[in-house]
């Protein structure tokens, strides 16, 4: 049988798919990865899959009645299906209607979501692009994955560039450190992706090469999963949530030992004096000692003051996972390591000071020359108006209602049509029977997906897109050294079209399709694209090959920078000469311009503030397990949850829970059994798995199930979302809180629902 393998990039790896009688047969990691992802395995038989969206399909209440549809219909009435001529101009037309009815600020186009790798045909930034030229929408500012942070970091260093991944690289540290403590730990299953794909999995290769090194590792982490295999390694369970008190702790201990350096502190920082008197008590009376922190944290308080020691005797690296900051009041456990580095003086030096990210993506850390990655722009939003990402319930429930965001103070858009492309808010959004009420607000809700999501199944117009092997494009991450040409391995599978034509017709149907395409054809943006960003290679000075060479020989490489990263050593260097962005240009660890806001749920330095939810909190009595919703190992968020290694890795055909054989015990769960997890937001089925790696009180369900549950009832394939509460971090970032909820676990006795999300739509009355 004649086989043809063409190239093709995703977020959790760069490949070649294999394709015999238009039919993808395989994908084969590209050979340039040494440690590839087994995700790969899933995308065959998802690209084939029956829940591909086959044709443009439109909910039957709503094409009866626009206005005046039963909005709570959505996901249980029947769709009918439509050609594209009819579909496109029902999209066209109501845009238009909402636009001239209400105005750009009516319409959502925020779209947040992972969509799929490539620098042209990522889904939500064509929307974005899309609605922008068409005169504006509401967008997101920030994401899911590192909000806190994000607003958070410039008023502390001055840039959220380290959260992004641009931290001292692993060359300094395997050279440099002799103890990297780690927050969250440093997951394997995470460091398979990167956003925007990636030619190797180089976090993976480092941390083999660290297991070399004299490096000694503690994993700080309420599961000793987050160790990785072959380092040289000690684990610290820490109730989750509470990693703040652990840092203000040995902050407190190294300072009443006289261990800080007093030096740095003056020259880099600002705000000491302040947080000091704070640590000693001054401010609430606690002194924040290793005593004090022990009770909170449940780590002894000798191993925490033998720790900070440990940390002022040799070159020290304190990682924290962006897990850490997807809490209530995630911003101080970020803020807390940078003032615990700065205690330490170690900021600058080579494999020393703080880093977010490594074991939360794949290249954090990885040495890379600073050049960019094709990517489409979004062009910009004429209208200016955002939410934070993660407050999208809040939004479509209040409108007109205000909000507080860093610092200012905004009210909530009215909106009457949602347009969704390459994200999943049914997998990804908080307190997801919350989300049903406000799915019901807008009149409108169009979605372009190459399956029957469980957003797709909630939308009134849904379009099919094609996936990344049925299109041309180009990819790259700026945490990758590769740039890589996408080919297109088959046919647009039934009557899916490219989320790019989708919206030239609809641009051209508006009057704008210019502004969209700038005169463009596809083939033309993806050879534009490439030479864009090989200019901006070559004017760091690499050579570059043409276009089609590069088409050809299907990949570009940047070699490693000769210098190793080394994340603020010219303001360690020159502090005066080379300031950090901040408003004293130093280090804050009290900022002024925080407390102008007063934000009691932010003060101006590192504090503790107990969650909402915690083990500590009176609701623990009643939910005495703290759920950790974190990421899958066998797929991005909820991509390929249909998928052969995903669906493998299901426990009674649902979402594995793991927990501590004494919580199994005490309740009468067996391994494999089906369980019932609940709190007062709502319940989802799972399957048990009895694992001791998670310390007790802890229950571990990784995110990514296909929300498949209705209002009040059950949800069947267990996504922790209908669990998690909805609210922001803090009035200063409002970031996603998932991190931050509580939960208890029971056998479930009743007759086991059936699973309904890998259904089409069309199919089930
Ligand atoms: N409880 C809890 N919730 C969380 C988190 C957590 O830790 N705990 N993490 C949060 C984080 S960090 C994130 S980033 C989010 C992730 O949330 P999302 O980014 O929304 O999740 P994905 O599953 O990646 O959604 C991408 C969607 O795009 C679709 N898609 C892929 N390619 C294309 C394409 O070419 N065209 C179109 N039109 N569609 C396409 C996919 O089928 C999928 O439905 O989840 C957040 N939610
Ligand atoms: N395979 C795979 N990899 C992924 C993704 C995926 O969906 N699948 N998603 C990607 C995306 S979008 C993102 S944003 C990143 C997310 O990266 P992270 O946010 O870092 O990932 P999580 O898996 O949520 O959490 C990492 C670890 O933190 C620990 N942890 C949780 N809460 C606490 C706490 O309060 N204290 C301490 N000390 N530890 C805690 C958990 O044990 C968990 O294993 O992952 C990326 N990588
Ligand atoms: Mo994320």
């Amino acid at each position: 049988m004649s086989q043809q393998r063409f190239p093709s990039l995703a977020h959790w790896g760069a490949f070649h798919a294999v394709v015999e009688q238009g039919r993808v047969v395989r994908c084969d990691p590209f050979p340039g990865d040494a440690h590839p992802s087994p995700i790969l395995q899933s995308m065959p038989g998802m690209v084939h899959s029956p829940l591909r969206i086959q044709k443009p399909a439109v909910r039957e209440g709503w094409l009866r009645s626009r206005e005046r549809s039963d909005r709570s219909a959505r996901g249980q009435d029947s769709f009918v299906e439509v050609d594209w001529d009819t579909a496109l101009g029902l999209v066209a037309e109501e845009l238009a209607r909402v636009r001239g009815e209400h105005g750009a600020g009516a319409i959502f186009g925020g779209s947040y979501g992972w969509s799929s790798a490539g620098g042209l045909h990522h889904a939500r930034t064509l929307v974005q692009r899309f609605l922008h030229s068409g005169g504006g929408c509401v967008g997101q500012v920030g994401n899911y994955s590192w909000g806190a942070a994000q607003f958070l970091l410039p008023h502390v260093i001055g840039t959220f560039a380290p959260v992004t991944g641009r931290v001292t690289d692993w060359r300094s540290v395997v050279a440099h450190t002799r103890l990297f403590l780690a927050f969250g730990g440093l997951p394997m299953r995470n460091m398979q992706v990167t956003s925007g794909g990636a030619g190797e999995h180089s976090s993976a290769a480092w941390i083999a090469q660290a297991a070399q090194a004299d490096i000694e590792f503690v994993i700080i982490s309420p599961t000793r999963a987050d160790v990785p295999p072959g380092v040289r390694a000690r684990w610290l369970p820490i109730r989750p949530n509470t990693d703040t008190a652990m840092l203000l702790a040995m902050a407190h201990t190294l300072v009443a030992e006289g261990l800080h350096d007093a030096e740095f502190l003056r020259t880099h920082c600002t705000g000491f004096d302040a947080w000091k008197r704070y640590l000693e008590g001054a401010v609430d009376g606690q002194v924040k000692d290793a005593t004090w922190a022990a009770s909170i944290c449940g780590i002894d308080a000798t191993t925490i003051t033998e720790l900070a020691r440990a940390c002022a005797r040799q070159r020290t690296m304190l990682n924290c996972t962006w897990s850490l900051q997807r809490a209530h009041h995630g911003e101080q456990p970020y803020w807390a390591s940078i003032a615990l580095a700065a205690v330490l003086g170690q900021i600058g030096l080579p494999g020393g000071g703080f880093s977010f990210g490594h074991g939360s993506i794949n290249g954090a850390g990885t040495p890379r020359p600073d050049v960019s990655a094709p990517r489409l722009s979004a062009g910009t939003n004429p209208l200016r108006r955002n939410i934070p990402a993660a407050r999208l319930a809040d939004m479509l429930l209040q409108p007109g209602e205000a909000f507080e965001f860093n610092g200012k103070r905004d009210t909530y858009p009215d909106i009457r049509l949602v347009y969704w492309a390459g994200g999943n808010p049914f997998h990804h959004h908080q307190d997801l029977n919350r989300l049903l009420r406000a799915w019901q607000k807008p009149e409108t809700i169009v979605v372009h997906d190459s399956w029957w999501t469980p957003t797709a199944r909630r939308a009134d117009i849904v379009l099919p897109a094609t996936t990344t092997l049925e299109r041309d494009d180009v990819g790259g991450s700026t945490r990758d050294r590769y740039m890589l040409a996408m080919k297109q391995a088959i046919a647009p599978v039934a009557q899916s079209r490219n989320d790019f034509d989708i919206f030239r017709e609809l641009a051209a149907r508006g009057g704008h399709e210019p502004l969209f395409t700038e005169g463009r054809t596809e083939a033309e943006w993806v050879r534009h694209l490439y030479e864009n960003t090989a200019a901006d290679w070559q004017r760091a000075g690499y050579a570059m090959p043409a276009f089609d060479a590069f088409w050809a020989q299907e990949q570009v490489a940047l070699p490693e920078p000769d210098r190793h990263m080394v994340l603020f050593e010219a303001f360690r260097q020159q502090p005066d000469a080379k300031p950090l962005d901040t408003p004293s240009g130093k280090i804050e660890l009290f900022s002024n311009q925080i407390a102008g806001f007063g934000y009691d749920d932010c003060p101006p330095h590192p504090t503790w503030l107990p969650p909402h939810e915690w083990l500590g909190a009176a609701a623990s009595q009643r939910w005495p397990l703290h759920l950790i919703s974190s990421q899958p190992a066998d797929k991005l968020h909820s991509q390929l949850d249909a998928g052969a290694l995903s669906q493998a890795a299901k426990v009674h055909g649902r979402q594995a829970v793991r927990l501590h054989s004494s919580e199994a015990k005490s309740r009468k769960i067996f391994d494999g059994q089906l369980v019932r997890v609940r709190n007062d937001r709502g319940s989802c089925l799972g399957g048990a798995v009895i694992d001791d790696t998670v310390m007790p009180g802890v229950l571990v369900m990784s995110t990514g199930a296909w929300f498949d549950g209705d209002a009040g009832a059950v949800e069947r394939l267990g996504n922790p979302n209908v669990l998690t509460a909805d609210i922001g971090t803090s009035r200063l970032t409002q970031g996603c809180a998932a991190m931050s909820a509580l939960v208890d676990v029971e056998p479930w006795t009743q007759e086991a629902p059936a699973v309904r999300a890998f259904t089409s739509p069309l199919t089930v009355p």
